[in-house]
């Protein structure tokens, strides 16, 4: 039994009552929780419910989707168009934005989300989750592609569903970072993560170590310093993990400290990265700055970054402020050439490390 039972509800009353759109906003994030309930439904049944498997559709990533994907696509469209509140959605499953359109009600806001990020550990019953993040919508009129480029320091609120044996969701509108543990009996989201703060020291990263030779040398760098642990310059040792659920590494992150990375490589020079700035680098971004943590490009602030397209790529290095902080100047070292470890024939062309 959770002593206090204070519920999404009561803590955003409180939190965002006085606020500027706090009651239109409050009300959205109900919206958000609803429909994280009706997706954790489903997600939670498996294949009983139809929920495994692969479609023969593919979204405009290029990825085959699962049937999860479109219903949870569906049961955040659905709830967004009905509840009056937003004036447009934004989705990863989605090629285009999506207007909110009359007999609808249009509000203030604009909701750009992934419906369902981790699809690939669906059919292995792996925590998958949900990402979202609000902007304010332009005062009127319909919104246009470009009322959506909003850098991520414009938010009005982010935060994702994990749903793990227990379905969580952990929000920020602002004033710290929230986590509430949904309890299936009443149907409530309760309060069990007030005001979460990262650790700013770590000795666990996660990276997926596959792409190595395609890293940009500071981030082979850092990789190499962790994995040397106590025989190398960090002096300890480290750990790793790769989930291959951003969700679930952040939650963790968010936890118990810890590094994520998904950094800029050569795999496919076309992409950045792998990992969405509107819809997974921005919100997740809000989420670690406001329980102490930092999230960069490796060369700039992702929450400062002026988007240009909705499903555009960004690197991602987040987490324990001081290893972020380590990454980001092992980034200006090598862009300013001045640190003689990259002089190394290990970072040759020919060398061991192709740069
Ligand atoms: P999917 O939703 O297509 O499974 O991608 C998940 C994700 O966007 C993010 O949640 C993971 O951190 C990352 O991709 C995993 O990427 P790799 O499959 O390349 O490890």
């Amino acid at each position: 039994m959770h002593l206090g039972r204070t519920t999404l509800s009561k803590f955003l009353i409180e939190n965002l009552s006085g606020t500027p759109d706090g009651a239109d906003l409050a009300a959205l994030l109900v919206d958000v929780a609803a429909a994280v309930k009706a997706i954790a439904a489903l997600s939670a049944r498996g294949a009983l419910g139809g929920a495994t498997g692969s479609l023969d559709t593919v979204n405009v990533q290029g990825e085959t989707q699962k049937p999860l994907d479109v219903l949870s696509n569906t049961a955040f469209v659905n709830t967004f168009q009905l509840g009056g509140l937003v004036a447009g959605v934004a989705s990863e499953e989605m090629d285009d934005p999506f207007p909110i359109r009359a007999p609808h009600k249009r509000g203030p806001f604009l909701a750009i989300f992934d419906p369902l990020d981790g699809s690939s550990n669906i059919d292995g019953n792996v925590s998958v989750g949900s990402i979202f993040s609000i902007l304010r919508a332009p005062a009127k009129g319909e919104p246009q592609t470009a009322d959506y480029l909003q850098s991520g320091s414009s938010q009005v609120a982010a935060g994702y569903a994990l749903y793990g044996p227990a379905t969580l969701l952990v929000i920020t509108v602002g004033n710290g970072t929230h986590g509430f543990t949904l309890d299936r009996e009443i149907g409530n989201f309760i309060l069990t993560h007030r005001d979460i703060k990262i650790p700013a020291d770590t000795s666990e990263f996660a990276i997926n170590t596959s792409n190595e030779r395609f890293w940009e040398p500071p981030v082979t760098r850092y990789i190499n310093e962790c994995k040397a642990g106590k025989t190398g310059p960090r002096e300890r040792d480290f750990n790793m993990r790769w989930i291959a659920s951003m969700v679930a590494e952040v939650h963790r992150i968010l936890i118990r400290g810890g590094i994520f990375m998904y950094p800029r490589d050569n795999k496919d020079p076309s992409k950045p990265g792998r990992l969405r700035l509107m819809y997974e680098a921005n919100p997740m971004s809000m989420i670690v700055e406001q329980a102490g943590g930092l999230s960069s490009t490796g060369r700039e602030r992702i929450m400062d970054v002026v988007p240009t397209q909705i499903h555009q790529r960004i690197p991602v290095i987040l987490g324990s402020r001081n290893e972020v902080e380590r990454v980001v100047h092992y980034h200006q070292q090598f862009d300013s050439g001045t640190d003689q470890s990259y002089k190394s024939p290990l970072f040759s062309e020919r060398g061991l490390y192709r740069s």
